[in-house]
């Protein structure tokens, strides 16, 4: 069996979705997701300069000596747009294994450990009030689990995915759209002093059986972090998400030593080599890698491998810049791992993305049901694709009230 061809697309419904499709000489194809947010043509021209020209005439079944190949051979190892074009390579040939072999993926991994995988959704407002109307709308539509950001009273500008203006939101998405980043201003004391309050109340308001989920997105010291998990301890909170900048694998050990809150991080780690030590050392309760992010199926089901050993569940990154390829993985690999935790969700089952990406995966009661389709069991639909292009996006930048520069 021979790959024959490889084609990479960019574009999709509000997102520069990188998808790729390698073909073979048996007609069967398989389908990849390499959309590095706000960065997406770089793996795209990684792909198509370098990648897809080695891989025109390679066996497509030994996906492991074919993601040996790329990664040893870029001699310049790991960072996040090289693995995300491994990722999209590697996710491809899983799909065209899983073909072959006429199964679902989860099947190949060791069949399903459960029905359906927990999901959580967004839930956001401008302030507590409208927060507390976006998580009764999610509760309604079966969510056991909610993510829950708020707008900080007298805080500058809005914090990371809080939206400017009042009225329930149960849809809201980061602008993201600008070469040039817009600039917002953080303050982390009003943060501290206000936020263990507010999810205090948001526990008292839905009680004990909410699964609540907090994302301080990298804005806290070390320090800061483990004073902050003290005073939210009494919130029974499902996890806390990257509490400091996540390169600093030290900084959650003082924070051990204060909380036992759980501890949520991976969302940016490309490798196994940037959260070994953090697991193998207990640092953490759940790792949020992606399959897009962390070069594929291949290497992330190590690093849930690792995971395992060290009581360390899941807790796979889904934010809306991971296409439904990426999350169709995820699905099998959440539908599959014996420490699943927990599986971040928004794209999958909106209009656009459906035509661009036909799927079965779906998701009901707070439950996403992974398909019995052979492979990732997503499609890409070519025509669809054509309609949408490329548009240059950032990341926004964050100062402090001083202007020093600071964690988005
Ligand atoms: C966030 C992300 O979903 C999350 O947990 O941390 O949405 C993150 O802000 C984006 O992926 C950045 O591109
Ligand atoms: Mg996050």
């Amino acid at each position: 069996m021979k790959i024959t061809d490889a084609k990479v697309f960019v574009g999709g419904p509000g997102k520069n979705y990188v998808t790729l499709k390698i073909m073979t000489d048996q007609g069967i194809y398989g389908l990849g997701d390499a959309t590095l947010n706000n960065r997406e043509t770089l793996p795209a021209t990684y792909l198509q300069d370098y990648l897809v020209p080695n891989l025109i005439g390679m066996d497509p079944r030994n996906s492991e000596d074919i993601w040996q190949f790329f990664y040893r051979g870029a001699y310049f190892r790991r960072g996040p747009i090289a693995m995300a074009a491994f990722g999209a390579i590697d996710m491809a040939l899983w799909d065209i294994k899983g073909k072959i072999a006429g199964l679902p993926l989860y099947q190949l991994f060791g069949g399903k450990s459960r029905a359906g995988a927990m999901v959580y959704a967004h839930a956001t407002g401008a302030d507590l009030e409208d927060l507390m109307d976006s998580i009764s709308y999610f509760v309604e539509q079966g969510y056991k689990a909610v993510r829950v950001q708020c707008g900080i009273p007298g805080m500058p500008s809005a914090s990371y995915a809080v939206p400017e203006e009042k009225g329930a939101s149960t849809s809201y998405m980061t602008d993201f759209s600008g070469i040039r980043p817009k600039v917002e201003t953080w303050d982390t004391e009003r943060y501290m002093r206000y936020m263990p309050g507010a999810l205090a109340e948001i526990r008292a308001r839905f009680g004990p059986d909410l699964k609540i989920l907090h994302d301080v997105h990298h804005r806290l010291m070390p320090r800061e972090a483990a004073e902050f998990a003290r005073a939210v301890e009494p919130v029974g909170l499902f996890w806390l998400e990257d509490p400091t900048p996540a390169e600093d694998q030290a900084a959650l050990r003082l924070l051990r030593q204060h909380s036992t809150v759980p501890i949520a991080i991976g969302e940016v780690f490309n490798s196994i080599w940037e959260c070994n030590k953090l697991i193998e050392e207990e640092l953490i309760d759940f790792i949020r890698v992606a399959v897009t992010y962390a070069g594929g199926i291949t290497h992330v089901k190590r690093i849930v491998d690792l995971a395992g050993l060290h009581n360390v569940r899941t807790g796979f990154h889904g934010a809306p810049s991971h296409s439904p390829i990426c999350m169709a993985a995820q699905a099998h690999l959440n539908a599959w791992a014996p420490n699943f935790g927990i599986q971040e969700y928004l794209v999958l089952g909106t209009p656009e993305c459906d035509a661009l990406f036909p799927s079965e995966h779906r998701m009901e009661n707070g439950l996403v049901f992974v398909s019995d389709t052979p492979g990732l069991g997503v499609d890409f639909d070519e025509a669809e694709a054509a309609r949408y292009s490329y548009k240059p996006g950032s990341h926004p930048v964050v100062r402090l009230e001083d202007g020093t520069l600071w964690n988005y």
